[in-house]
């Protein structure tokens, strides 16, 4: 017996998904307060980032008929819901908040992730590409610091004359658009990056090629023990890579990103679908795309497990991912 559920229920819970429990103890390696102690934490970090132990794919799209791997664009609304702070000297957050992965692969070809790793009160964020064989940062990463007008070290590529604005500022409980986009993806993908319609990631060439098997592939966004909650509104996909006036143009509408001829994917994540197969088994969750592939039989992202309300989004209705493991609590 098949029954759906349409709405923005809060309540509603699906199908858990396999997460692992425990976290990483390469966290405990880390120790802020020492400069001495930078080197081994960038070990550390690598580690980390290639190893992503007990995360978890909380929402899930599939690839296949909903990326092009030639060139494109990756848009969201986000709102994180913690930020750097400079009094917490041992806070430390270093989050994945998606990635590209290919199916039954230990490591994703590509993830952005945003940490606190190197400075507590910095934001980095920093698009890890994996590849077939070789691990790369995407040059450097972005860095928002907690105060515009705070001093930037050399190492962070902030002193005057350098390469990249400080600003936009990234604050806890607002919405911020970011949009990346890519080209040459089948040979050495380059990578721009854009927060609030402006760039803050200069095009960068990368050695590792981000696709294999597209069908078998997943854009999931993450959640993990300790992960901050972030808050997930308007994802779009595009078969081109948008001009950085287009995308200007976008945040300064005041409008979501709408459907295009060069649209393949558009969930505005406002409605929840829940669907329950057969008595006894668990229902299944996921979000109501208005435009996606559906060459499985897919309406949207998936929704995987507990770590997942609805939230007020930017536009009408998003989906939060919280840290916590419910399972767990
Ligand atoms: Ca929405």
């Amino acid at each position: 017996m098949m029954r759906t559920i349409v709405g923005s229920l809060p309540d509603i819970r699906c199908e858990s998904s396999p997460l692992a429990a425990s976290h990483t103890p390469l966290l405990g390696l880390l120790d802020l307060r020492s400069r001495k102690r930078q080197n081994s934490n960038i070990i550390a970090l690598l580690l980390l980032v290639t190893a992503p132990i007990g995360y978890a794919q909380v929402i899930e799209y599939p690839l296949g008929g909903n990326i092009r791997a030639e060139q494109g664009t990756l848009e969201m609304w986000f709102k994180l819901a913690a930020e750097p702070d400079p009094s917490q000297k041992q806070s430390l957050h270093y989050f994945p908040m998606f990635w590209f992965k290919q199916t039954g692969e230990d490591r994703p070809r590509a993830s952005l992730n945003y940490q606190t790793v190197w400075k507590p009160d910095h934001f980095h964020f920093n698009w890890n590409s994996t590849g077939r064989a070789i691990g790369e940062f995407a040059s450097d990463a972005y860095i928002a610091t907690a105060e515009e007008t705070q001093a930037a070290t050399k190492a962070d590529a902030l002193s005057p004359g350098g390469r990249y604005p400080r600003t936009p500022r990234l604050k806890k409980d607002d919405w911020h658009y970011l949009a990346i986009t890519w080209t040459d993806g089948l040979t050495k993908p380059k990578y721009s990056m854009f927060l609030d319609g402006r760039q803050v990631l200069l095009t960068a060439t990368l050695n590792a090629v981000w696709w294999d098997d597209l069908d078998t592939m997943v854009l999931a966004m993450l959640g993990a023990p300790y992960h901050d909650n972030y808050a997930l509104d308007e994802l779009r996909l595009s078969s081109t890579a948008r001009a950085p006036e287009e995308i200007a143009q976008i945040h300064a509408s005041g409008k979501p990103p709408a459907g295009d001829m060069h649209t393949l994917l558009l969930d505005h994540l406002d409605t929840i679908d829940r669907q329950e197969p057969e008595a006894g088994k668990p229902p299944v969750c996921s979000t109501v795309a208005e435009q996606i592939s559906g060459f499985t039989g897919e309406k949207g992202g998936r929704l995987n497990g507990l770590n997942w309300d609805v939230t007020d989004g930017r536009f009408g209705k998003a989906v939060v991912i919280t840290g916590a493991n419910r399972e767990h609590k």
